[in-house]
Order: C-alpha cells, then sequence, then structure tokens
C-alpha cells in the first residue's frame, strides 16, 4: 500500500497524530510538504498544482494508492488501525479514542476562529476573553475527562487521544499563538502530565529529532 501525507509545513496534532503512528509502525510514508502559496490554490481549487485532488480544499489529506482521503479524524482512525494505536474490533475503546480526537477538534475552531479577520488588536482582545472564558471551560472538561492510568489518557499504553493531547497543548502553549499565554496549562495538572509522558518516550523523541525544526518550541509544559 502506498500512503503519502499532504500537509503544511508545521507539526500540528491534526498531522501528527496520523503521522506519528504511521511511524512507531514503521510504516513507510512519503511526506509531502504544501507551502502557502500553493495551499491558497488548494483551498481555491481542491487540487495540488500538480493536479493531485484534494476532496474537502482543506488539509490533512492522504493519498493510499493513490485515493485521496480527507479530514483528520478519518485519515488518523486509518492510520490508527495500520499501527495499532486505534482499535479494530473494540467499538467502545474507538469511541472513547474519538472523543478526544473531536474535543481536540472543537477546541482548534473555537482558537482558530476567533479574530479571524480582526485587527491585530482587537484579535488580541478576543482571544484574550477566550483565555478566560470559553477555552478555559473547554480545557477544563478535558482535564477532568482524562482519567490517568499509568500516564495515559486510556488504557495501559500511548495511544492516539495522548498523541492529540500532546500536539494540540503544545501548540497552544508554544508562544506562537496570538494572544493564547505560554502559561495555558499550568493550571491542568493531568494535561501537563499527559504531555510530558509523551514527550518522554523514546519513539517520540526520535520523531522529533528527525522531523522538528531547529530550535522548534513544542511546548511549555516541560
Ligand atoms: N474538518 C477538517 C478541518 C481541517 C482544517 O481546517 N485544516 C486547515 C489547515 S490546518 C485548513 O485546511 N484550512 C483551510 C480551510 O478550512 O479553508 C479536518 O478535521 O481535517
Amino acid at each position: 500500500m502506498k500512503l503519502s501525507f499532504i500537509y503544511l509545513d508545521f507539526p500540528f496534532w491534526r498531522s501528527e497524530i496520523s503521522k506519528i503512528a504511521l511511524y512507531i509502525k514503521k510504516i513507510e510514508f512519503e511526506n509531502r510538504v504544501i507551502m502557502p502559496e500553493e495551499f491558497k490554490r488548494v483551498k481555491e481549487n481542491g487540487r495540488l498544482d500538480d493536479g493531485t485532488p484534494i476532496p474537502h480544499h482543506q488539509l490533512p489529506c492522504l493519498l493510499v494508492d493513490g485515493h485521496p482521503l480527507a479530514q483528520t479524524g478519518a485519515i488518523a482512525r486509518f492510520c490508527g488501525k495500520l499501527s495499532g494505536l486505534y482499535p479494530k474490533h473494540n467499538d467502545l475503546l474507538a469511541a472513547k479514542i474519538d472523543q478526544f480526537i473531536d474535543l481536540a477538534t472543537d477546541i482548534t475552531v473555537l482558537v482558530a476562529n476567533t479574530g479571524r479577520d480582526d485587527s491585530e488588536e482587537e484579535k488580541q482582545r478576543k482571544r484574550g476573553e477566550l483565555v478566560n472564558g470559553d477555552l478555559k471551560k473547554k480545557l477544563n472538561i478535558l482535564e477532568n475527562n482524562i482519567e490517568i492510568n499509568n500516564d495515559w489518557i486510556i488504557g495501559p499504553r500511548m495511544g492516539l487521544e495522548d498523541i492529540t493531547v500532546w500536539r494540540l497543548l503544545g501548540w497552544l502553549s508554544s508562544g506562537a499563538v496570538d494572544g493564547i499565554p505560554t502559561t495555558i496549562i499550568n493550571q491542568y495538572p493531568k494535561i501537563q502530565k499527559v504531555c510530558l509522558a509523551v514527550d518522554n518516550q523514546p519513539v517520540i523523541q526520535d520523531w522529533i529529532k528527525l522531523t522538528y525544526k531547529e530550535g522548534y518550541v513544542r511546548g511549555n509544559y516541560l
């Protein structure tokens, strides 16, 4: 099976959960990085410049033997099943994992849509409100739904849900998101514990060395 992963030049959770799942199982995939100019055209046309279809005009997109798959969750489940990080025959466990992927989507949309078309000043103001309002509520919900079990959110091993939380909160606390303080997760000990546990995995450290740019701040939970 030939896998080709298409995403932006940024290790965001939407792509990292799937890429890392494949990497953990040593499943080879082509890593196609789309730069901002081409991404503008993808959003407009639903195609890469070489004609590859991007069905939802959004990234990530995974080509499986040339068939394009859209949507973060769909791609993550597909890659998770290939790698053993997502169950094939346990519907309850699968749904428990889905909850965290979907909550990560809600949090991402909340942040990304705040201040989107506003001036820098207005965006900072709205993000400030978000940090003390809706984002705080969502992070409290996340914290309260983590049942730490040997470091992991669900079960005895690291799963897709842990990688999701690690990269989502890494992004949020990195200082790279306008108006979101790097201390954003200081008051959430369970979220911090998950982030640290994922970060400390040798396979994750290998992935970071292999793919993250020198000096990239992957979060402030350390
Ligand atoms: N529902 C999609 C959303 C993906 C998404 O918003 N991706 C961003 C890049 S991180 C994007 O393509 N934005 C352009 C747009 O939505 O027009 C998913 O879960 O994959």
